[in-house]
């Protein structure tokens, strides 16, 4: 007889928690050695539909290295968690957190890219932050890079354009994976690393004189070259450091067809290859055919150097983590190139409402989401980014009433759930910002996402206070109680 073996509910040592990225936190930007980063050129959006991330040129460039401001580019001054770690972790871990997905800005350790030698004072910063975690039992989950890069780099080498980054890359990992043995088990070697596609801010290559074939062919060769530099880091971690797990993460962008008309479903089909490819390259170790046909019939023709395949195919990653806000619909002209924000938002889903900014909120798409890949790939899956950007009104007696964020999150616990019962193995799941901080894609404040309010304003006004919103008290309750309680 057939017996039953589902799983009840999350499993014990489920990873809850929340990710936050240096450069939309961390501010200090110029100070105890560091240096300028991509991810401060980037200027705020003055329309919330003026997505700035990608849009830097050489002229805007050299404008923002001879401009030193805070107000312009809010990224340089985060939220002041450089100077407010010791509090904020001490807020994690009142909500019970058990896992916390930070990066590291590569610019604190090296600050031009190039230094022979790591910047001490930069990794002290990391030391004691770790060091908080630890004191509460918090699972550090370190992104050595989330959507940023030494600058120094940029002017060097065109950022990823060119391969000699790979040995920059390699030689900071390095420094990470010594200093941090035993310390960091969760590594993750780029955030959304599918960002590469879309510009600036994941190749960190400025390409905007170039027509757009060039383009194309210049952000395939540089995501080449990450793919390099991600799959070294494998094999370094596992010669370094055997225990700690390393994994790839992926913008995940669950894609429905316009219509059942066959031709819009191959169209669906061909987008959801063009974001699953990413991960196909990091977990199963080589490019898919489907990819050299693609580039084929683009005119996109990959440098190889005679050892990649081979690298590849031995650096596999441990585990799969991705981003889940919304899913997406294809029109038959749709086209990774057309991305909006740091996401390709395709067309309007009529089944769906949106938030503020234009996502489609869709619950059961990350459950289709984790099906599939776990379907596709069997390894453990982490979802490193889940949450509600939404505008918060800070009551007279200092409350936030979020209920709308609350609702969200609840509703893709509940998917979450339903995808563990199917099967799926999932180890974790951090909120994206659990504490308010500066938008990726506007440069914004306004867009908060988190379960602690910041008192800062778009043009960095405010006294910084952390103040717990309602969802801070929910997300405790779904925590203490490994996700019965939602
Ligand atoms: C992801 C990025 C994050 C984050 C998030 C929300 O793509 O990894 O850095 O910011 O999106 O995006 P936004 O800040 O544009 O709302």
């Amino acid at each position: 007889m057939y017996s039953k073996n589902v799983p009840s509910g999350f499993p014990r040592g489920f990873l809850w928690g929340g990710a936050t990225a240096a450069n939309q936190v961390e501010g200090a930007w110029n100070i105890a050695g560091k240096g300028i980063s991509t991810a401060e050129v980037v200027k705020r959006s003055t329309n919330r539909k003026d997505f700035t991330m990608n849009q830097i040129t050489k002229q805007s460039l050299t404008a923002a290295i001879n401009d030193s401001s805070t107000t312009t580019y809010p990224k340089r001054r985060g939220v002041d968690f450089y100077h407010h770690y010791k509090e904020d972790i001490k807020l994690f871990a009142e909500m019970g957190f058990k896992a916390y997905r930070l990066s590291i800005a590569w610019t604190r350790i090296f600050p031009n890219g190039d230094e022979a030698e790591p910047n001490e004072q930069g990794l002290l910063f990391y030391d004691h932050a770790f060091e908080t975690c630890c004191k509460y039992g918090i699972e550090p989950v370190v992104t050595i890079s989330h959507y940023e890069m030494p600058l120094g780099l940029t002017l060097k080498n065109n950022g990823w354009a060119a391969r000699e980054t790979i040995n920059e890359y390699t030689k900071f990992t390095k420094v990470l994976f010594e200093r941090y043995r035993g310390i960091v088990k969760y590594w993750l070697t780029f955030n959304e690393i599918n960002a590469a596609v879309w510009g600036f801010n994941g190749t960190g290559a400025l390409d905007d004189d170039l027509p757009n074939d060039q383009k194309m062919q210049l952000r395939y060769q540089a995501l080449h070259h990450q793919f390099i530099a991600s799959a070294l880091a494998v094999l370094q971690c596992h010669k370094l450091d055997p225990e700690a797990k390393i994994g790839c993460m992926l913008a995940r962008m669950q894609t429905y067809a316009k219509t059942p008309a066959p031709l819009d479903v191959r169209a669906a089909q061909l987008q959801d290859q063009l974001n699953l490819f990413f991960t196909d390259v990091q977990v199963r170790g080589e490019y898919p055919n489907y990819m050299n046909r693609y580039f084929y019939d683009n005119g996109i023709e990959l440098k190889f150097a005679a050892d990649d395949e081979e690298i590849l195919a031995k650096g596999k990653v441990d585990y799969l983590s991705f981003s889940y806000y919304m899913s997406t619909v294809t029109a038959d002209d749709n086209n990774i190139t057309k991305a909006t924000g740091n996401f390709a938002l395709g067309e309007a889903n009529p089944y769906l409402t949106s938030s503020e900014w234009g996502w489609q909120i869709d619950p059961v798409g990350l459950r289709i989401a984790l099906n599939e890949l776990w379907d596709r790939y069997q390894i453990p899956l982490f979802i490193v980014e889940n949450g509600l950007g939404a505008v918060d009104e800070l009551t007279p007696d200092r409350k936030i009433h979020d209920d709308y964020r609350i609702d969200y999150l609840r509703k893709h616990i509940i998917q979450m759930k339903e995808a563990i019962q199917d099967g799926v193995e999932l180890i974790g799941y951090t909120t994206w910002g659990p504490i308010d901080l500066i938008s990726a894609s506007t440069s914004e404040m306004a867009k908060r996402y988190g379960f602690i309010y910041v008192d800062q304003d778009d043009e960095g006004r405010g006294s910084l206070t952390r103040i717990r919103k309602d969802s801070f008290y929910w997300f405790k309750k779904v925590i203490a109680s490994n996700g019965r309680e939602v």
